[in-house]
């Protein structure tokens, strides 16, 4: 058996938390234990389609996916949330809330330079916000507040996914979560 929990995979655009998240969720359906991912597009185009980027934005979408998270995890599900979620302060909030509800909650850096997220550019977002077509762009014109006591530290820039993954499963199961 397992029980539920909140993987709050934090990171700069580009870092990899998406990817990792996927990776993740396909190694536990491998190990029958159910997981579902919740992230940018599921959340900002449905339940969150009214907020943007803006500090307020940013708060408020990390508040209600923390909540969502929390019901997740309060099912038994094995919850994977990828937000860049910039403000320490905000995943705070999310990480009391699933303490008062006595929920297992685990911070997963995703680390990565930004040299090296930038040079990824998947969907060409730097590109634009260095040509200044996207104002307040994580990590240009806009703030990311690295983690300071993460659960997990994934050096992305360093590490394979496989590395990644096996990092997380054995920090899971030393934790008696699965
Ligand atoms: C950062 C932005 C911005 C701005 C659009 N800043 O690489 P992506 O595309 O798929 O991931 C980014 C995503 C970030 O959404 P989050 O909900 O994770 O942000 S937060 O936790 O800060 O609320 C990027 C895209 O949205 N995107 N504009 N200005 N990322």
């Amino acid at each position: 058996g397992h029980k539920g929990v909140t993987l709050w995979f934090t990171g700069l655009s580009g870092s990899g938390k998406s990817t990792v998240a996927v990776a993740l969720e396909k190694a536990l359906a491998a190990r029958g234990i159910l997981s579902y991912r919740l992230d940018g597009d599921n959340i900002r185009h449905g339940i969150n389609s009214n907020l943007g980027f803006s500090a307020e934005d940013r708060t408020e979408n990390i508040r209600r996916v923390g909540e969502i998270s929390k019901l997740f995890a309060d099912s038994g599900v094995v919850v994977l949330s990828s937000f860049i979620s910039p403000y320490r302060e905000d995943r705070e909030i999310v990480r009391r809330m699933h303490d008062e509800g006595e929920l297992p909650y685990l911070e997963v850096f995703v680390d990565c330079s930004l040299e090296a997220a930038e040079s990824r550019d998947p969907k060409g977002l730097y590109k634009k916000a260095r040509a200044g077509e996207i104002r307040g762009f994580t990590g240009i014109d806009d703030p990311y507040e690295a983690p300071t006591a993460p659960e997990l530290h994934l050096h992305t820039d360093q590490m394979t996914l496989e590395e990644e993954v096996e990092m997380i499963l054995s920090n899971l199961q030393q934790r008696g979560i699965i």
